[in-house]
């Protein structure tokens, strides 16, 4: 009897194994054929030529398109928007940094709506510096070991600096740029359930009444970045018109919906941001569009639905959202043993993205084909993929910021 069952079960699990396998592709020979679609015309066919053509006009059409189809719609600052300096300036890192917090008030109300912002700034900067800017996963507390970060509701002080790895505080300090974040559930929960009513949505109207162009979380998301640059505008500190977004895997799908939201961003990086992100749907390698929008179906406007199952119908491709950066520098990230994200597709969509930043007079990507791991290549657009699995390491950072002094210099 029970090695009747143990047969049972192991046969289970390789059923379930081989419906997994059938369900999600990791076989190169298997990604379908595509065509993309067409970066450099316009919607009603003709050619788009020069800077003047994309800048007037095919970048709007493309905006237009991924508004409407993948990401929503989204408002613009609001009026009441104002910032509250909640710790100003504290000895941090030992010594090496300055420590401010920062709440950043959506709405006129006391209680109303609000993120918390964590900023690192260089004590020996003598003028402004360039910053980078993210939202993190867990908490301000878990991107540093830092006693100084406030704790707020909900987090834990064994979770400090648990995610400092992420962050690399002291690298980016010594490299002469600010480090600002903020956690992203304070502009929404990443939750299917609650993330509309409990979020920045329900101040713009009711959960319920989202229209299918409406804006899902992750422009959500991304508009709390806006936000944290408005306050940059405020202060002396900080180079507004130097400061890099960055997101990891779906913070790495919203960084680079914000940066080409808001071009007021002067560099933009995505880490392993795969499905939804860098990754090229077309080639429905890893995570599907089907998959995403059943899994988080908050994420994206609800007329991303109609492509579940039909990539090939989708009137764009993620390598439109990279060229939707040009002619800033833009960085794109993959980790070898992160398939789901699908390296190659990512490293594809920042190839296909080369056109147009070649078409505005900049260098695009150098690497004509996909470079080996570890090995960056940096023109404007930037691509590496890295040893190891889902995350943002030390090598991560030092790319970026080898990418930042080269494009926002060190000044
Ligand atoms: C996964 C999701 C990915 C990626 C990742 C993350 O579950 O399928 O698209 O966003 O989460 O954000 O860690």
């Amino acid at each position: 009897m029970r090695s009747c069952n143990i047969i049972t079960a192991v046969l289970i699990s390789i059923l379930s194994c081989n419906t997994l396998m059938a369900q999600f592709n990791y076989d190169e020979s298997k990604v379908p054929a595509y065509e993309l679609p067409e970066l450099l015309q316009l919607n009603d066919g003709t050619p788009v030529k020069d800077a003047a053509a994309w800048n007037e006009k095919r970048r709007a059409e493309v905006l237009e398109l991924f508004r409407s189809e993948v990401y929503g719609r989204r408002p613009g600052r609001p009026k009441a928007l104002r910032f509250e300096v909640t710790k100003k300036d504290e000895e941090a890192l030992g010594g090496k940094a300055r420590r401010r917090e920062v709440r950043i008030h959506f709405t006129s109300e006391e209680n109303g709506p609000s993120m918390n912002m964590l900023l690192y700034l260089p004590a020996k900067a003598k003028g402004p510096t360039p910053a980078f800017l993210g939202l993190n996963f867990r908490g301000n507390p878990t991107v540093s070991k830092d006693p100084g970060i406030t704790l707020r509701k909900g987090d834990k002080e064994s979770d400090r600096g648990k995610s400092s790895g992420r962050w690399q505080a002291d690298m980016v300090i010594d490299r002469g740029y600010a480090l600002a974040t903020i956690w992203y559930g304070d502009i929404e929960p990443d939750d299917k359930r609650n993330a509309f009513s409990q979020g920045i949505h329900r101040v713009y109207g009711p959960a319920n009444k989202i229209p299918p162009d409406g804006w899902g979380s992750i422009a959500a998301w991304g508009w709390g970045l806006s936000r944290a640059l408005d306050y940059f505008e405020t202060i002396d500190e900080i180079d507004h018109k130097r400061v890099a977004v960055i997101g990891h895997s779906r913070l790495g799908k919203t960084s680079l919906w914000a940066g080409a939201e808001d071009e007021r961003f002067a560099l933009v990086i995505s880490n392993d941001s795969g499905c939804g992100g860098a990754a090229l749907s077309r080639r429905a390698f890893g995570e599907t569009v089907k998959r995403i929008n059943t899994s988080f179906p908050h994420w994206f406007c609800d007329n991303f639905n109609k492509y579940n199952g039909r990539e090939a119908d989708l009137p764009v491709d993620q390598h439109m959202l990279i060229a939707l950066m040009a002619p800033r520098p833009v960085y794109v990230a993959s980790a070898a043993g992160d398939r789901w994200a699908d390296p190659r597709g990512e490293y594809l969509s920042a190839k296909h993205a080369d056109p147009v930043y070649r078409l505005l007079g900049t260098e695009g990507l150098p690497a004509q084909k996909m470079p080996p791991v570890d090995k960056p290549s940096m023109g404007r657009i930037g691509y590496h993929i890295r040893t190891g699995n889902h995350d943002v390491k030390a090598f991560d950072w030092k790319a970026y910021l080898d990418f930042a002094d080269k494009h926002l210099g060190r000044r």
